[in-house]
């Protein structure tokens, strides 16, 4: 069974993913808060601004999954300490280790300024909406480095919004189910033909504004659609800024201190 390595494990993404890969991977769980490790488990506690840290953690892993970090706009220094360096010390202690694969976390709000009423694939230039959103493409930029400059497999996914059921019409278009997310970490683990990729981190929505060809080129065949909640979410749904409702990246195109719709303020891990 492959070992893979989840930075950020104890945050939301990392909770979901926990459980759907349960059983198909022998997990190793990394993060700077604690964590109790389940069932097929280990935890190996990591600062990612401690490269000593992530060396340890990397060693002996079949891929690592990045999801550590600062997860929302934050202030400059903590998005450089968790997002700038974390992400470069976690592809670099991946590469000193001879990890193959890396998967890397990246955010719709690395192309947050395109409008709603484009599509976008993944070939357009990055438009981030925030400093979370230039780190999530400074991430993007480590990924390119280095699978042209060390053969390394990397597997970029925009994540929209991770969630067991989409929360508000913005969301409608970027959903992703936990199981949908875990189909897309599968392929990005074990299909032979990546090198470097990048792919939209969402369900199967009828309402997307992602051309999500390359992860449908690799396989992925979502099994949800946003659509089955739209009328629910629609009803409650209230008007907003004009300006964020204008942009994909919504509020965090307008403002500094950001929505979230996890219910703890962001955290670094
Ligand atoms: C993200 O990148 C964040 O990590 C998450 O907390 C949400 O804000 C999400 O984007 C979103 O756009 O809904």
């Amino acid at each position: 069974m492959k070992t893979i390595l989840i930075t950020g494990a104890a945050g939301g993404i990392g909770t979901h993913l926990r459980r759907e890969l349960a059983g198909r991977y022998a997990l190793r769980l990394s993060d700077v808060r604690p964590l109790a490790p389940g069932a097929g488990e280990t935890f190996v506690p990591a600062d990612l601004s401690d490269m000593d840290a992530l060396l340890r953690a990397t060693q002996g892993v079949d891929a690592l999954l990045h999801l550590g970090g600062y997860s929302v706009e934050g202030p400059w220094q903590d998005i450089l300490d968790a997002n700038i360096v974390g992400a470069y010390n976690a592809f670099e202690a991946a590469r000193r280790n001879g990890v193959p694969r890396v998967l890397f976390a990246t955010s719709n709000h690395a192309v947050g300024f395109y409008r709603r009423d484009e599509t976008i694939d993944h070939h357009v230039v990055p438009r981030p909406d925030s400093r979370y959103g230039v780190s999530k493409v400074f991430g993007e930029a480590l990924a390119s480095l280095y699978a042209d400059k060390y053969g390394m497999r990397v597997f970029c996914i925009r994540i929209g919004n991770v969630a067991p059921a989409p929360i508000d019409e913005r969301r409608l278009s970027i959903w992703i189910s936990p199981r949908d997310l875990a189909q897309l970490v599968t392929i990005g683990i074990e299909h032979p033909d990546v090198r470097h990729e990048i792919v939209y981190g969402i369900s199967g929505n009828t309402r997307a504004w992602y051309d999500n060809s390359n992860a449908e080129r690799l396989g992925y065949r979502p099994l949800d659609d946003s659509e089955a909640y739209a009328a629910e979410v629609l009803a409650r749904e209230r008007p907003g800024d004009p300006r964020a409702a204008m942009y994909q990246g919504g509020a965090f195109v307008v403002e500094e201190s950001i929505e979230n719709p996890a219910p703890l303020p962001p955290r670094r891990g």
